[in-house]
């Protein structure tokens, strides 16, 4: 089925028309935002990445455009994604850490599409604390401090509690193709389809357990990073591969009487397992705990062993993504909506697989720093595109209102990367030339300092700025590892400079003119959310 919604006249500044032309009729595409929760590009083949095969993922990039310099603006999941609903950075949404509680209130994307007669949907992950607002349906995830459970996913859902079996992946799948399937023939639709998959602790779907146990997966050149070169922060970090991966937690050495005994953090996220996937899962492990436990590892040998069984566990856990995106797109085709669709793939963030010896997200580091952002709309986009303009989240929502046809509001901070799309990824004219950064959680989880920065095509700069005042510059063409601090290198002197200036200007721009004065919502700990005096349901 092809066919033409509700066509109307289109705003003239969003149509790139001058004054006194005609008002056009366009077609209104669906957009389906697809996002995960701290899936990277190293995890991803279509970036190059040597670990996976994510062929449906590639399948969006090969048939559309791959971004290569899409960067978030405070890589952690709360935060990102107030940015990408407000189309404006933290300091200006109010989100700054995972302890905010997002003003609902606020201008939106979603918010903005349904007033101009879109139909939008959210489901899975959400993090924002309050009740979404500018949604037809959400369906959003409660449990593991809303994170979501991997099994036997509870759900809010349009007010309502409603406990559902399975797997985190499928049930959100099943989800948005219901939403899809309710709407699709009404009007055209926005559907924000977010997964929990592949966050700590890193559980994979019942079909995927153990397919990697026989797998050894390339080291990251930098595994054993000391940090030479570099400043406090990197030192002070509490997420690296040998010291914060929990045995139990992340790593799984526990057996089934051992977590059946209870007092352990398995133990709860276990049960909610069926049994017959409890044995599974006992089978798998038990080589595992068996080679921990038979003392033989020891140093540098035990740094490798855990990070070849964190590979094992995330990379199988992302599997249950690569493949949803698969079952939404053989629907649309289905139903005659593929190339009517907008189909976006990306993550709230980046993460470290190893890198400096880490895992986690939060630094300004690249790995981290870097989204995953793959689009597909062959009506618009040329077919294996690439982009090295520079995106951030905030451009999300100007983007798809744009593709939309709708006026982009004033007061959004990003921009609409659309002509980007058009032009097979040239950069515009007049495009900016960094992307602004700023974190805040600390002191909290993780002990990641906070520090604001810039992204250049070339080079990155940083301030950490609390606890410690410490620059960073990285030489991006020179260093892409991010190895050896340049900050006070007379030979960049100039580059300093420049940077600098950049770096005042875009503050200016995006009004963070006091950056190291905010108030800090700090991280409180585990918090209940939600008005939960509402019924509760079981399907
Ligand atoms: C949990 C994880 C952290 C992670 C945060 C935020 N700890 O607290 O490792 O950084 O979520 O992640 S865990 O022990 O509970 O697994 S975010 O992506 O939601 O921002
Ligand atoms: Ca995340």
């Amino acid at each position: 089925m092809s066919r033409i919604k509700a066509a109307y006249a289109l705003p003239l500044a969003a149509a790139g028309l001058s004054a006194c032309s005609e008002a056009v009729e366009q077609e209104r595409p669906n957009i389906i935002f697809i996002m995960t929760d701290d899936h990277t590009t190293q995890a991803m083949s279509c970036y190059g990445g040597n670990l996976i095969e994510t062929p449906n993922m590639d399948r969006i990039a090969d048939e559309g455009m791959r971004f290569d310099n899409c960067y978030a603006t405070n890589a952690l999941s709360g935060p990102s994604r107030a940015c990408i609903l407000t189309g404006k950075f933290s300091h200006k949404n109010g989100f700054t850490d995972n302890a905010s509680t997002f003003d609902g209130s606020q201008l939106t994307f979603p918010k903005v599409m349904r007033e101009n007669g879109y139909a939008t949907g959210v489901v899975g992950k959400w993090h924002l604390i309050s009740k979404p607002q500018g949604f037809d349906h959400w369906s959003i995830l409660l449990g593991q401090n809303e994170q979501g459970n991997y099994f036997k996913p509870v759900f809010y859902e349009n007010g309502t509690v409603v406990k559902e079996d399975g797997y985190v992946t499928d049930v959100i799948t099943d989800k948005a193709i219901e939403f899809i399937d309710d709407v699709h023939d009404e009007k055209p639709f926005m559907l924000m389809l977010h997964h929990k998959a592949p966050h700590r602790n890193w559980m994979p779907a019942p079909r995927h357990l153990g397919i990697f146990n026989d797998t050894v997966f390339p080291e990251p050149e930098t595994l054993f990073d000391d940090y030479e070169g570099r400043g406090e922060a990197a030192r002070s970090q509490d997420m690296n591969i040998e010291n914060t991966l929990e045995d139990e937690w992340d790593l799984k050495l526990l057996t089934r009487e051992e977590i059946l005994a209870g007092n352990n953090r398995l133990h709860d996220v276990y049960i909610r397992m069926p049994e017959e996937v409890q044995h599974k899962w006992d089978s798998v492990y038990a080589p595992r705990i068996a080679e921990y436990r038979s003392g033989k590892l020891q140093g540098d040998e035990l740094v490798r062993w855990k990070y070849q069984q964190y590979m094992r566990d995330y990379l199988a856990t992302a599997m249950s993504v690569d493949e949803s995106i698969g079952r939404v797109m053989e629907y649309l085709e289905e139903i005659g909506e593929l190339d009517n669709t907008v189909i976006v793939y990306t993550s709230d963030q980046g993460f470290f697989l190893g890198e400096h010896g880490w895992f986690d997200k939060r630094f300004m580091y690249e790995e981290c720093l870097r989204m995953p952002f793959v689009i597909r709309y062959p009506k618009m986009i040329k077919a294996g595109s690439t982009s090295k303009a520079i995106c951030m989240n905030v451009d999300f929502g100007p983007t798809f209102l744009d593709l939309a046809g709708i006026e982009v509001p004033s007061e959004m901070q990003g921009r609409s990367f659309r002509k980007v799309l058009e032009k097979k990824g040239r950069i515009p004219a007049g495009w900016r030339e960094a992307a602004y950064y700023h974190y805040y959680e600390y002191p909290a989880e993780h002990s990641v300092k906070r520090h604001y920065g810039i992204r250049t095509s070339d080079c990155k700069l940083i301030h950490f700025y609390n606890d410690i005042d410490q620059w960073e510059m990285y030489d991006m063409t020179a260093d892409p590892q991010e190895m050896r601090n340049v900050y006070d290198d007379p030979a960049y002197a100039g580059k300093r400079a420049q940077m600098h200036r950049i770096l005042e200007q875009v503050q200016q721009e995006y009004e963070d003119t006091d950056p190291c004065e905010k108030e800090l919502i700090l991280f409180k700990g585990d918090r209940r959310l939600f008005d939960r005096g509402e019924s509760s349901t079981t399907k």
